[in-house]
């Protein structure tokens, strides 16, 4: 989670060649000569990209441009980036971030405490346990017969330290190593993990989850969580639009509006992560926009996910974009018992996944009971396993216009390749 965040202010620039001439139309993309070496800035969409040669900023087209073949070779990656990925969860500043924020380790410790009855003699399997804090809770509130905690990264060794240091050694397993590929000496009763990202899939730790479950978990096992969805909201967000886009109006009293294209490249093509909104930003009521069962969902349900969205505007204001973020339920096992859910949306407490915000390229005016409606697209990379682009699009029909006047937009935010 982390891990990927802080590549956001992370500018990677990446050398191509050109392959042949091009001229560019316009002041906003560049023209250029067959062997030129162009730094590419951003990938917007497929067929633009933003780069820069000699100094110059502007759009290119991708079709033109070649990497170095060297180049190529060297940058051989892993497509999960696995390396970077456990490496940055051996440390502990993540599983700080994560064990901080109450409302999803007490989300976890509630669903614990209410099924403990249900959980006497189960088999339990934590699917990325980090330091076994969601094994230690089962261990200690509940009485499985046996809990193997499932951790990939080196934090695993001072996880079994931990476990003994606690006195769990007797019910917890401690096992390091992938999920996908690990061995159990027996099927379980319960599959929990705390796998959830950014907008709820960035990071795609739930394909880890969705393979572990289909090996391991027995016919009628429970999952935790049980379901998930993403909420989206259509919002406000004056300061982070005054800050970045509207700066450039009138600093010291000089106009640096020629900068604004290169601001709404630079800081609103991606989406911004560690956005909290207020509930007063919200312009309309949220909507889930998709949802995900956990028994069912499969890993090649992965690669592409569609959902669907209709508002309505309770009040005026200015739809600067849209907000993201997810909720998860876990189902009770015992009769009668009540579902827990943790919910990361502004009407909660923050969480540490805060919201995902993500701007349009210009605001829009909006009136009470005007509409929004559009849809949502969440397409997986084809080659970084842990990446997705977000597309969305919209259309506003506007209450007191006449007819004509619907407005449509449609913008990919990539997440983060
Ligand atoms: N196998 C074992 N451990 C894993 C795996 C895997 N396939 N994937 C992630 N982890 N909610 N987005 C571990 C990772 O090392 C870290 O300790 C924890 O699961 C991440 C949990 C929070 N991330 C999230």
């Amino acid at each position: 989670m982390q891990a990927e965040k802080d590549k956001e202010d992370d500018i990677s620039v990446e050398e191509y060649v050109a392959q042949s001439n091009f001229t560019g139309s316009g002041s906003d993309q560049l023209s250029f000569n067959t062997g030129d070496r162009l730094l590419v800035h951003a990938k917007p969409s497929s067929e633009w990209w933003w780069a820069e040669l000699r100094g110059v900023i502007g759009y290119v087209p991708a079709s033109y441009l070649h990497q170095d073949a060297e180049e190529e070779e060297e940058e051989e990656e892993d497509p999960w980036q696995d390396k970077e990925y456990f490496g940055s969860y051996g440390t502990l500043r993540l599983h700080l971030e994560m064990l901080s924020d109450k409302s999803r380790t007490e989300a976890y410790r509630q669903v614990i405490l209410s099924n403990r009855a249900s959980l006497r003699n189960k088999v339990v399997m934590d699917v990325g346990c980090g330091t076994g804090i969601i094994s230690l809770f089962c261990a200690q509130l509940a009485e499985p017969s046996e809990v193997y905690a499932v951790e990939a990264s080196s934090m695993a060794e001072y996880t079994r330290q931990l476990v003994k240091q606690n006195g769990c050694e007797e019910v917890v397993t401690v096992l390091q190593g992938r999920a996908e590929e690990i061995e159990l000496p027996e099927q379980v009763d319960v599959l929990v993990s705390e796998w959830m990202g950014n907008c709820l899939l960035f990071e795609f730790m739930v394909e880890s989850v969705l393979l572990a479950r289909d090996r391991w978990l027995k016919e009628g096992g429970v999952m935790w969580p049980s379901s998930a969805a993403l909420s989206l909201v259509p919002c406000q967000a004056n300061s982070y639009y005054a800050e970045k886009m509207a700066f450039w109006e009138q600093p010291y009293g000089l106009d640096f509006t020629p900068l604004q294209p290169l601001a709404q490249q630079e800081f609103f093509t991606k989406p911004k992560f560690s956005h909290l909104i207020e509930p007063n930003d919200c312009l309309t009521a949220p909507c889930d926009v998709l949802q995900l069962d956990m028994y069912t969902l499969q890993v090649k349900d992965l690669e592409e996910i569609k959902g669907q969205f209709h508002f309505r505007v309770e009040k005026s204001g200015v739809f600067h974009g849209f907000t993201a973020w997810f909720t998860a339920q876990f189902e009770s096992l015992e009769t009668g018992g009540a579902t827990v859910e943790l919910n990361t949306g502004p009407n909660s407490e923050p969480t540490h996944w805060k919201q995902t915000l993500f701007m349009l390229d210009r605001p829009v005016s909006v009136y009470a009971e005007d509409t929004i409606s559009g849809t949502i697209r969440l397409h997986r990379n084809p080659v970084w396993r842990r990446h997705m682009t977000v597309t969305l699009h919209w259309s506003i029909n506007s209450s007191t216009e006449e007819t004509d006047n619907s407005q449509v937009g449609t913008k990919s935010f990539p997440m983060w390749r």
